[in-house]
């Protein structure tokens, strides 16, 4: 049996602290992956921090070629992860931050977890533009399948651009990610699942299963469409999407 607190207590102080902690010495069940990380989340509700959406990892080719993992993993969200558009992060309070490009969804309606994606589609308020910050708390970023599930799947920051119609054609977007003015990461928001709205329908059937049935104004994050940068101290991140515009971050010392 795993020491399902100890480890949820010791990657929630690496986040703390900003410091890496070693790989797991023994390896996970998928169900205790999942323990650790609704563990972890429990102390940063207890600190007053607030749940307001989910977020899907290994959702495009690129992320999982990048990482080395072949199959989505999803992680919790919450208010104090959310950096205003336009806003900065400190990166003394991350360990090796790394950021990617996204399509963020907010829900006007909750979602059961068996959907079609037009019924998705219906619960949908808006798409933005999205950069997700992620932070492995793990040596070096590596990990295994089930190591980063219990990691809050890297889960550390996120920065969401303006809503635009839910009606807008999501599922070819041009995305370029710009690090000081230079392209970085260019894709497609068909690199996500084919469609990001895919991406939806997993998140729904992974929330309502795990007992968390997406509620009406949750942050869905669909996942990387390219492989993520590494971040370093003054650096300025500005993703633009084609027909939904862009979002942008600053990163201070
Ligand atoms: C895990 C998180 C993956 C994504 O969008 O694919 C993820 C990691 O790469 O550290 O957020
Ligand atoms: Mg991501």
């Amino acid at each position: 049996m795993a020491d399902i607190l100890g480890i949820a207590q010791r990657l929630d102080n690496a986040v703390l602290t900003a410091t890496a902690t070693p790989q797991l010495e023994q390896s996970l069940t998928v169900e205790e992956a999942y323990q650790v990380q609704a563990a972890s989340l429990a102390r940063r509700y207890e600190r007053g921090e607030k749940r307001i959406g989910l977020k899907m990892g290994f959702t495009s080719r690129a992320k999982m070629a990048q990482m080395g993992v072949d199959e989505m993993i999803w992680g919790r969200l919450t208010d104090a992860m959310l950096i205003e558009d336009g806003g900065s992060i400190a990166f003394s309070r991350y360990v090796h931050p790394r950021v990617e490009p996204e399509i963020a969804f907010i829900l006007k309606d909750s979602l059961p977890g068996k959907i079609t994606p037009a019924a998705a589609l219906a619960a949908v308020g808006g798409v933005a533009p999205a950069l997700e910050i992620i932070d492995s708390r793990y040596k070096d970023f590596k990990f295994s399948w089930t190591d980063v599930v219990a990691d809050n799947s890297s889960s550390s920051s996120f920065v969401v651009g303006a809503w635009s119609d839910p009606a807008t054609d999501i599922s070819n977007l041009g995305m370029i990610m710009e690090i000081d003015g230079v392209e970085r990461q260019i894709g497609s928001s068909a690199a996500i699942l084919g469609h990001p709205l895919r991406s939806l329908v997993a998140a729904a059937r992974l929330a309502a299963a795990a007992g968390e049935p997406l509620q009406a104004g949750a942050i869905v994050m669909a996942g990387g469409a390219t492989a993520a940068e590494a971040l370093a101290p003054g650096q300025h991140v500005r993703l633009v999407v084609q027909n939904l515009g862009r979002v942008d971050f600053r990163v201070n010392p």
